[in-house]
């Protein structure tokens, strides 16, 4: 096993690009140079139909790589990367690289940014990543998010400070696809059957129940780590001691899910890439969309366990020492989650070098999240996404903030494109993020700098309200 000096030296030559699967070095073109003075890391990407055995658990979806979740990209803040994406699904897609504030062209918005690619087409995105972190990238179009259109993006900074022996992407995710439905049938059934009746009140919100009782409008089979349901989950072997970065992605396309070790604490270092003063937990809460980064000291043989928000189930992977199973009573655990009080990734304190200058904003957008109205619609300030119509005008050059206003019954992962935004904290600053939980009934403000232009969606992350219409968009000129 590489610890984390001798994986950077691997990617330091450039051996990224030589991952296993449909990722592979084009040979016979000759690899731009980007500004460390690296080659590109070029990647290849084949969204297609794929048959995929999510352990023990075997469906056809629809893949990036062949895989789920696709093929890692891995590569150094300043890289370029360089992803050639040739669709052979039936149906129009592209590629979102959720996070990364890369110009607008190469965002994958459909409308906004790019025509959609077409069955039979290809399209080059070709970018240098501006920033490290944990990132992910995923489709944009319809629901092939909730399929397997979706891989982790981590951008590696080797100056970054942080210290540990050795680190452990986990993405999560609920699963639908292939189980005797798919994503289309369940959007196309929550629209004609509209939804459950919302309670009128519920309980309030409390530290044990952070965003109120409603979990979500679908009920998955399965939960997944790295593309594993529970029947057989990922194990990873470490030595007693090791302190493992663990890189938490939820991929999830309608769950937000509440993740621990069980008797091993969390030192949260990161959300959404950026750094916050560590913070000691037993669990975190992330909506979709969201990241976060943790280390954690294991003496013994453990699974990392993520208990889905107000459904059944769960998801986990194994980290085992001498490769002996954990003792963990895993349903216990899970019972344990549910009843503790998860740390929200809004609450952490930036470490002061990611702190936006002190400014007043030049100008307050407020953006009212509602739902579901009549066929399962989730409007923002009144109307649903309708691109190119409807965008909110900015100008270059300013401090916006961003309220958003949740009158519903159920909670809203907002993520802006582009860029990222400073989560204004009762006490000041809060974290750097692209995707910030907006609990019922609460108004979460955050702050940007209109310093990328473009067109840039601002939308719900639950990948159902998505389709209903919940999304609008900022657009300013360079
Ligand atoms: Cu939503």
């Amino acid at each position: 096993m590489l610890g984390r000096r001798g994986f950077l030296k691997v990617t330091a030559v450039g051996a990224v690009a030589g991952v296993t699967g449909a990722c592979s070095t084009r040979a016979g073109e000759t690899p731009a140079v980007d500004r460390t003075g690296a080659p590109a890391v070029v990647v290849t990407m084949t969204p297609a139909e794929a048959d995929v055995d999510l352990g023990g658990l075997a469906v056809r979806t629809w893949t990036y790589t062949g895989t789920v979740p696709a093929t890692e990209i891995r590569l150094r803040k300043g890289a370029l990367l360089d992803a050639t994406v040739t669709n052979r699904l039936p149906q129009e897609t592209t590629v979102h690289w959720h996070g990364l504030a890369i110009p607008n062209d190469m965002d994958g918005v459909p409308v906004l940014t790019q025509p959609a690619i077409a069955p039979g087409d290809t399209f080059r995105y070709r970018f240098t990543v501006p920033d490290a972190g944990t990132y992910y990238l995923h489709s944009h179009v319809g629901t092939q998010l909730d399929r397997g259109m979706y891989g982790p993006l981590i951008v590696e900074d080797p100056d970054d400070g942080s210290d540990y022996d050795d680190e452990l992407v986990i993405v999560l995710d609920d699963w639908i696809d292939g189980t005797g439905t798919d994503p289309d049938a369940v959007f196309a059934n929550l629209r004609r059957t509209g939804m459950k009746p919302m309670a009128s009140g519920g309980p309030p919100l409390s530290p044990t129940l952070p965003l109120g009782e409603d979990g979500g409008d679908v009920t998955y089979p399965y939960f997944l780590v790295n593309g594993r349901t529970t029947r057989d989950p990922q194990r990873r072997d470490y030595r007693a001691g090791q302190r493992i970065r663990l890189r938490i992605v939820n991929a999830g396309a309608d769950t937000a899910f509440r993740v621990g070790v069980p008797g091993v604490p969390l030192s949260i270092t990161h959300t959404d890439g950026y750094p916050v003063v560590p913070q000691r937990a037993d669990s975190v809460i992330l909506g979709m969309g969201e990241r976060a980064d943790a280390v954690v000291t294991i003496t013994g043989s453990v699974p990392v366990v993520a208990a889905p928000e107000g459904k059944d189930g769960f998801a986990m992977m194994s980290l085992r020492v001498d490769a002996k199973p954990a003792a963990t009573d895993v349903p216990a655990f899970v019972a344990s989650l549910r009843a503790g009080a998860p740390v929200n990734t809004s609450t952490l304190t930036p470490l002061p070098d990611v702190v936006l200058p002190q400014r007043n904003p030049d100008t307050t957008v407020d953006l009212k999240l509602a739902g579901p109205l009549a066929g399962y619609t989730w409007p923002i300030n009144g109307a649903l996404y309708d691109p190119p119509n409807g965008g909110i005008e900015l100008a270059r050059g300013q401090r916006v903030r961003l309220r958003y206003v949740n009158t519903s019954m159920m909670f809203h992962p907002m993520h802006l494109h582009g860029h990222t935004f400073q989560v204004q904290g009762p006490a000041g600053p809060g974290p750097r993020k692209d995707t910030v939980l907006v609990p019922p009934r609460e108004t979460v403000t955050v702050d940007f700098d209109t310093d990328n232009p473009g067109r840039w969606i601002v939308h719900c992350h639950n990948d159902y309200h998505l389709n209903g219409g919940m999304a609008t968009f900022v657009e300013y000129r360079g």
